[in-house]
């Protein structure tokens, strides 16, 4: 059976502040322009998207558990529990869905705290440090991975 043409969209705590603060670290757009970034990206691909941010771990991990129905990937900025959460990764790693792990800023040139993340080794696709233009290279690559794991 072929893969639904949709693609989850997932932002994590604190991204609701996007464009509100710290504009030098995470730049100007907000949540909303992120979201219509990723979605028009992937409509050019075919794709539909859903989106969600949470600032709640349990919430994120119910909607992973969902996109297990109808969705063919997930895009997904997991925030700060990129580097403290087991749980999101289990719940990433249980449904099988192929991701993205995307970061706006360059963690790597970041306090060493960031530098660790619970996803990098299980993640389909990663982009680190291109600013909001990141979800729309993760949507690609991730779209070409779908393709490719299809074909
Ligand atoms: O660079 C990224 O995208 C991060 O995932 C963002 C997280 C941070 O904990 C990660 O280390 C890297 C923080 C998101 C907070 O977003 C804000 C946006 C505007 C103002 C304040 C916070």
């Amino acid at each position: 059976m072929s893969a639904p043409l949709r693609l989850m969209l997932l932002n994590g705590p604190n991204l609701n502040l996007l464009g509100t603060r710290e504009p030098e670290v995470y730049g100007t757009a907000t949540l909303a322009d992120v979201e219509q970034l990723t979605a028009q990206t992937a409509a050019d691909l075919g794709y539909e998207v859903r989106a969600l941010q949470s600032n709640h771990e349990g919430a994120l991990i119910d909607a992973i558990h969902a996109a297990r129905e109808d969705c063919a990937g997930i895009v997904i900025n997991p925030g700060g529990l990129t580097h403290t959460s087991v749980a999101l990764r289990d719940a990433l790693t249980g449904v099988s869905l192929p991701f993205a792990e995307v970061h706006i800023s360059d963690v790597y040139a970041r306090e060493k705290f960031r530098h660790f993340s619970y996803l990098d080794d299980v993640a389909a696709v990663r982009v680190v440090g291109r600013g909001v233009d990141g979800y729309a290279e993760a949507v690609r690559a991730l779209v070409a991975f779908i393709g490719d794991q299809d074909s």
